[in-house]
């Protein structure tokens, strides 16, 4: 096998192809002329994929255009194309996603092409602890291939698209076709709008956050306006309650150049949980009810959540209450690394940095802080650096790393890597780029198992998500722009269990099958990560 980028490089990127076979290759161009002769140099065993391999540098290759690999064996690469604008049809693709995600709402054809359905999940729903209450909240994003909304992955799949508007908002120009276009806000805004206005709607009098509104058990595999089960209201987890404060804070300094009372509003939401939080300073955690089997989000520790929240509320307000909470909470042991809906003190540097250097926090950041978060940051991506040059993939990941959702690692360390160039100059910020960019390539194709895990993107792209409307809407093809879970090393659906034997290495366990819920499904918060690291390199 050639694993490449199956969509492309930047004209000036490194570009390194990895060769299975062969020694000798070939770069090939439109019109099957050989534009460059060369040796891959030998990387030897990859442990990750259990592969010999060697790796093919054909960065000099910098003209536009189409291009494909051969080597000696006469095995050949995917086509792919070098070009200035390679990633940005992937990042509108990656963040029309989010549209076909929509929930409450008819997708209309002029939007949503052939992947139209009429409004679901529009009745009201059950408080679980009390079903005599029933509420609205319809709206936001279904979370993946279920159509349970789930608040802390919204929080951080929000947040990972706002950072990216605030840092890169030259990368989010165009129109992605979707109901608000064209209203003097841009798309993403739109977009993310349409989750934040669910979230307001998920919270309590008091300020508590609900976990959950889903069903008790996964719907079957029907369009999501024949889901017409029940839908229920899960207990406050300060987990919830935590990640919402600090989306609706970061939030509420990211619309108010658009609309005034709806920052307002945010704001004043993300005040609110936080005074639950200070009223609740216990953890309050959250398991699924036995006869309940939707997505549980359950995590052990809440205090990275309550770092989050208290930075961006420090930066939105300059109180000193949450100047306070975060040194004290910037002292405990968080790694400040991970950007993930389980561990989100990664987001708390993300939040530092970026007012720093933006220069939007509304008082004088502590020193002290700013220095921490940005030698966590800076340690990371140096780790990173060296984790990429010892894969044969060039993946800055570990045998280990390879979770469910592992694609979801892949691209958060992408993004702290794209964090790390933008804070560095030089030499340094070069090497963050290129490794960044490994992570992107490593997605689209130049890995073990031979896939692009974007649908719609590579000659080999994924075409079976496990997404309930793509199964059931009848269309041969899933929606473009969809990041798919990825190898998990030790998969638990059914499918992947009977057909992936034991002991196959991790890089290699994948399927694409619409039934490897643990290999194979989408998720908003796999997409989120996907978009900052795109706009990161549309910049110019
Ligand atoms: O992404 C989640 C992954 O990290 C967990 O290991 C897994 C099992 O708890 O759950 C994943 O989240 C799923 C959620 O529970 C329900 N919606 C679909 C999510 C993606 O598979
Ligand atoms: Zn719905």
């Amino acid at each position: 096998m050639i694993a490449l980028n199956q969509t492309g490089y930047l004209p000036a990127a490194e570009k390194k192809a990895v060769l299975t076979k062969g020694k000798s290759f070939w770069v090939l161009d439109a019109d099957n002329r050989a534009v460059l002769e060369k040796e891959a140099s030998w990387f030897g065993f990859d442990e990750a994929s259990g592969d010999e391999v060697a790796i093919a540098d054909f960065s000099e290759i910098r003209s536009p255009g189409r291009y494909r690999l051969r080597d000696e064996n006469g095995e050949e690469s995917c086509t792919f194309e070098i070009s200035e604008r390679i990633y940005r049809a992937l990042q509108k693709d990656l963040q029309k996603a989010f549209y076909y995600q929509r929930c409450g709402c008819a997708l209309a054809e002029q939007y949503a092409g052939v992947y139209t359905h009429p409004a679901c999940h529009t009745e009201k729903a059950l408080l679980w602890e009390d079903n005599g209450v029933a509420k609205e909240v319809s709206g936001g994003w279904h979370d993946a291939g279920d159509y349970g909304r789930y608040i802390s992955p919204a929080a951080v799949a929000v947040a990972h698209l706002l950072y990216a508007f605030k840092l890169f908002p030259e990368s989010f120009g165009e129109s992605v076709n979707i109901p608000e276009s064209g209203n003097g806000v841009p798309d993403i805004l739109n977009e993310c709008r349409y989750e934040l206005e669910w979230m307001l709607k998920m919270q309590r009098e008091d300020g508590g956050v609900y976990h959950k509104l889903t069903s008790a058990m996964h719907a079957d595999f029907v369009m999501p306006q024949e889901d017409t089960s029940p839908f229920y209201i899960f207990p406050v987890s300060s987990m919830a309650t935590a990640d919402y404060a600090a989306c609706m804070a970061l939030a509420a300094g990211v619309y108010r150049a658009y609309d005034e009372a709806f920052a307002d509003r945010l704001l004043r939401a993300a005040v609110s949980a936080w005074g639950w939080l200070e009223a609740h300073p216990e953890y309050v955690g959250f398991h699924n009810p036995s006869n309940c089997n939707t997505g549980e989000y359950d995590d052990d520790c809440d205090r990275d959540e309550r770092l989050w929240a208290a930075a961006e509320l420090y930066l939105e307000t300059g109180e000193e209450t949450y100047q306070k909470a975060l040194e004290a909470l910037g002292r405990e042991p968080l790694g400040k690394t991970d950007f993930g809906w389980t561990d989100v003190s990664g987001l708390a540097s993300m939040a530092v940095l970026a007012a720093d250097y933006l220069q939007t926090a509304k008082k004088a950041i502590p020193e002290k802080l700013l220095k921490d978060f940005r030698e966590a940051v800076l340690a990371e991506a140096g780790r990173l650096v060296k984790q990429s040059e010892s894969c044969g993939y060039l993946v800055a990941m570990a045998p280990g790393d390879y979770v469910w959702g592992s694609n979801m690692v892949v691209l958060n360390r992408g993004m702290l890597l794209a964090l790390a160039a933008l804070l560095t100059g030089g030499e340094e910020k070069a090497l963050y780029e290129r490794v960044a960019l490994r992570q992107l390539h490593y997605l689209l194709g130049t890995n073990a198992a031979g896939y692009s895990y974007v649908t719609g993107y590579g000659e080999n792209a994924c075409r079976h998500p496990h997404n309930r409307p793509t199964e059931c809407d009848g269309i041969e093809l899933p929606m473009p722009g969809w990041v798919s879970g990825g190898p998990f090393r030790t998969p638990c659906d059914e499918t992947a269990v009977r057909s992936i034997p034991q002991g196959t290495p991790p890089m290699k366990c994948y399927l694409d099958h619409a039934m490897c819920y643990s290999l194979n499904e989408i998720t908003i918060y796999w997409n989120s990560p996907a978009v900052f690291l795109t706009a990161y390199f549309n910049r110019s």
